[in-house]
């Protein structure tokens, strides 16, 4: 019996490395077949991901370029046309099977389900993303096994803000206390820990190696597998080749009940 009683994932570059060859392609899809000569390659896609959420994305690269739309076109339904564009590109490459989750996480997810300790997202990306890479990049149910999905616009502040955290605790009806949170970024960090949160497992991510993750009391190359051992740049797994639900265990203890 774990004291731990629920994980709550963040879904891009947690779940599934998904910026650079998922949603960046996807983008850029959308901005083609709407007649625009924009082009986000991985650099500057890289520099557009400290602003979360595809659209406030979208508008920030609208205002670096200086773009100005017509009198008569209203910008937030130009921004909504093309995301919209975007998420229908993004879902049919997810379709093809190009992004796969990563290292551990379905072995991490199944230990979770069979333990009895729930399981929750609290994600910045629109909720059809998270249903299609659970759908074509998990297995068949794997949606089924999150009691809480929080994602996209349900929230009035996206992350680096704690909105989302706060309401997967809210509609998981448990303390923060009571759960470890999984994240790969920055803003991510900051939004776990703004909720309370302390018990907190980052797994760098393409895009954010080497980012900020003052907080965080394990920083991981990625969750690991037996054969593909995790390489821990902040915490100890203990020895273990990967992060397992005793190692979560051990974490969430060292966190709240320190010795
Ligand atoms: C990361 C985000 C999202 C995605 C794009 O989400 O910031 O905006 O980049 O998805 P997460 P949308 O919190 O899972 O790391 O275009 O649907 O916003
Ligand atoms: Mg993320």
């Amino acid at each position: 019996m774990y004291v731990l009683q629920a994980l709550i994932f963040d879904v891009d570059g947690t779940l599934a490395d998904t910026e650079r060859d998922g949603h960046r392609v996807a983008f850029n899809a959308a901005f083609a077949e709407a007649g625009l000569d924009w082009v986000w390659d991985v650099e500057r896609y890289g520099r557009l991901l400290a602003v979360t959420g595809g659209k406030e994305r979208i508008r920030r690269f609208m205002d670096e370029e200086g773009v100005a739309l017509g009198p008569n076109r209203d910008p937030d339904d130009f921004v909504a046309g093309l995301h919209r564009a975007k998420t229908r590109h993004y879902v049919a490459l997810l379709e093809t099977g190009a992004i796969p989750l990563r290292c551990g996480v379905a072995r991490l997810l199944r230990e979770a389900r069979e333990a009895g300790v729930r399981l929750a997202i609290a994600t910045t990306t629109t909720p059809e993303n998270v249903s299609a890479l659970l759908r074509f990049s998990g297995e068949p149910g794997m949606e089924d096994w999150f009691d809480v999905i929080a994602a996209g616009d349900v929230v009035p502040n996206k992350k680096p803000a704690p909105d989302i955290f706060v309401l997967a605790l809210e509609q998981l009806g448990l303390g923060a206390r009571k759960c470890v949170a999984l994240e790969d970024s920055d803003n991510g960090v900051r939004s776990a820990l703004g909720a309370g949160l302390g018990a907190l497992v980052v797994t760098e991510s393409t895009y954010t190696q080497g980012q900020d993750f003052r907080g965080a009391p394990m920083v991981l190359d990625c969750l690991g597998e037996p054969d593909e051992p995790a390489r821990a740049l902040v915490g100890d797994l203990g020895g273990a080749a990967f992060l397992d639900l005793a190692a979560l265990e051990r974490l969430h203890r060292s966190v709240y009940q320190p010795t």
